[in-house]
């Protein structure tokens, strides 16, 4: 219990102990106690002069003479770089796939209104064109954005009015963005920038290349590929494995590979080849956000979040688990080994020894997918081990994206914003909230996401939610419209009644945290929230973060003007200066700033105190049902 609030993830957790098989959980005890230095990002090794260390009493510098404060800000940085490379690449990928699809291949438009909505907000003219031919060019257009030299990022420009102005004035309007990642790893390089605040500063450039430039292409154009979510039913944890099907577990990041694993798992050919080994079908479940993807447009059934890999293989009934890109844990292929599992890997940039290999090519798509659900097939008569599905399952409903979710308010036939915001005007609502991240080993598993979720919710805030965030609250039930009456207070509980939302709602996966950005411009411009994302009433938070991506995703937030707090601190409590930096002086900068705090409660206090600071600005009422 104290490594997972998961009743599945308990109950294949003491599995694993008479098993003798190891878990995260497992190796993150064997790393402890971690070290201090990294923890306190006092740690430098930018170049062969060192590694350094700052310590206290003996070394304020290092070899170079860098202070604390640059070490810690520098580190800092990189893993914003690294964090907005991941996404980035992701986006940029899609966009070739776009690209691919303006041709002939396996992909097709889907939703060619987005399309329309895509270019005209990247500056394409759509008259007269085909879907084809726009669909060229918004790719063409897109891949442009990322070796963007000069100029300010298209998609930036979004954003409301005054950020843009308030960026430019500090000078982090996002430009092309490869060049910012690269330059962040310039500027941090022995002997460049020691200033912490100039290095913070280009770090959420950096970071805001991402949220409203790669993470945003991502979402936009994976949309456009693979349809706009809208609302629908779903299952959820281990207990949607099936022991008599052939279980094919998609994990990692990218929709291109597991849409095609869908389609090829439909193929009525393999669904013969499934039935005359014995099995009832094929069944296919996720893992981390390519499960979120497919979830979103498909209501394919979610096996876990981060933290779940593992338990998935464990279960002894995945016949073969592939995966793409980020978040995949190298550990997966020893322990494939112990069970009839076969891992398999698809993208040059990720292998894994021990795995089995099979490159997917955009270009042969479907036939790629389909080599490997067959492989799954071959596997399922190999069986060899005892199966042990744990039979919790959960209902959910998402597929929330920022054209539909806030729709709703407005009834089917007004599609606009304008109840939401009249809901946070008169009180009904106090505000919102985004809780977003992963699950990491330090923080018992999805206890954090879940009580932060519940706590906002009963205290009228209506929650968005992304990532393995999203799934935590999805096994806790918290996605389903019902628990409005058990656990929302009485506003929101209104607002759900008459809308049947749930009171969190499940907006996709880490780069569709873009749809956050898109949604809260929308309520900038919808009227009487203020003209700026800071003056709205929201907040966010990173309650289990464990990626470099979520570090991205942080500052990008918060350089848009939200409030956010982690759970773990940033790796930066060596540097009293750039923790008074984040958590207070920032604010004056962006409008938005940093809070650590490990205890969800606390945490989602912090948020509410947050929200009402920003309802007191704007003169708003006090909360209807406070
Ligand atoms: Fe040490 Fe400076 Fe080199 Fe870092 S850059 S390893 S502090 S000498
Ligand atoms: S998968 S980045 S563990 S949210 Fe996007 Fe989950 Fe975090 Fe990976």
């Amino acid at each position: 219990m104290e490594r997972s609030a998961d009743r599945a993830a308990q109950k294949i957790l003491r599995l694993s102990q008479e098993m003798g098989r190891e878990t995260a959980w497992d190796r993150f005890l064997a790393q402890k106690p971690q070290c201090r230095f990294g923890e306190k990002g006092l740690c430098c090794r930018v170049c062969a002069m060192g590694p350094c260390r700052i310590v206290e009493g003996k070394a304020a510098r290092g070899v170079c003479g860098a202070t604390a404060d640059t070490i810690a800000a520098r580190n800092l940085a990189r893993m914003i770089a690294a964090g907005a490379a991941a996404h980035s690449d992701h986006g940029r990928d899609v966009a070739k796939t776009l690209l691919l699809a303006s041709q002939d291949s396996d992909y097709r438009v889907k939703d060619p209104v987005k399309l329309r909505r895509v270019a005209y907000s990247l500056g394409v003219d759509a008259a007269g064109k085909d879907d084809l031919a726009l669909a060229k060019e918004v790719a063409e257009r897109c891949l442009g954005e990322f070796g963007r030299q000069e100029g300010e990022l298209r998609l930036a420009l979004r954003a409301p009015e005054a950020r843009v102005e308030r960026w430019r004035k500090l000078g982090i309007m996002p430009r092309g963005i490869d060049r910012e990642i690269v330059e962040v790893l310039h500027r941090t390089s022995i002997g460049v920038d020691a200033d912490y605040r100039n290095i913070v500063l280009q770090g959420m450039r950096c970071a805001l290349a991402d949220g409203w430039g790669g993470s945003m292409i991502a979402t936009e154009l994976q949309d456009v590929l693979f349809g706009t979510p809208s609302p629908l039913r779903a299952r959820v944890n281990l207990g949607v494995l099936n022991p008599k099907a052939v279980n094919i577990v998609v994990h990692g990041h990218e929709p291109t590979l597991s849409e095609m694993v869908v389609l090829a798992a439909r193929d009525p050919d393999l669904l013969r080849q499934a039935r005359a080994k014995g099995a009832e079908g094929i069944n296919i479940a996720g893992i981390c956000c390519t499960a979120n993807e497919i979830l979103m447009r498909h209501g394919i059934p979610i096996a876990g979040n981060f933290l779940h890999q593992e338990l998935a293989v464990m279960t002894g009934a995945v016949d073969l688990m592939v995966v793409d890109v980020q978040c995949i844990m190298p550990a997966l292929s020893d322990l494939a080994r112990h069970f009839h599992t076969i891992l398999v890997t698809t993208s040059p940039k990720a292998k894994i020894p021990g795995a089995e290999h099979i490159e997917f090519e955009e270009e042969r798509a479907l036939q790629v997918a389909k080599e490997i659900v067959r492989m799954g097939i071959e596997n399922f008569s190999r069986r060899n081990g005892k199966i042990y599905i744990p039979n919790e399952v959960m209902d959910l409903i998402a597929g929330f994206a920022a054209e539909s979710v806030f729709y709703f308010l407005g009834g089917r036939y007004r599609a606009t914003y304008r109840p939401l915001n009249d809901a946070i005007i008169d009180g009904r609502l106090r505000g919102i909230a985004g809780i977003v991240g992963c699950n990491n080993p330090k923080i018992t598993q999805d206890f954090a996401h879940v009580e932060m979720a519940k706590e906002l919710i009963k205290n009228d805030v209506l929650v968005v939610t992304t990532g393995c965030a999203a799934i935590a609250d999805a096994k806790a039930g918290l996605l389903r419209p019902e628990v409005a009456y058990e656990l929302a207070g009485k506003g929101l509980q209104e607002i759900c009644e008459a809308v049947g939302i749930p009171p969190v709602l499940h907006l996709g996966s880490c780069v569709d945290n873009s749809r956050i950005l898109i949604a809260l411009t929308n309520m900038v411009h919808e009227g009487g929230l203020g003209e700026d994302i800071s003056a709205i009433p929201a907040a966010g938070a990173a309650p289990e973060w464990m990626s470099e991506k979520a570090v991205a995703i942080a500052f990008y937030f918060v350089a848009s003007g939200v409030f956010t707090v982690l759970g773990n601190p940033f790796p930066i409590e060596g540097s009293e200066n750039l923790t008074r930096f984040l958590t207070e002086e920032i604010e004056k900068l962006v409008g938005g700033k940093f809070a650590f705090e490990t205890d969800p409660i606390r945490a989602a206090h912090l948020m509410l105190e947050h929200i009402e600071r920003k309802r007191q600005a704007l003169k708003l009422p006090a909360p209807m049902y406070a």
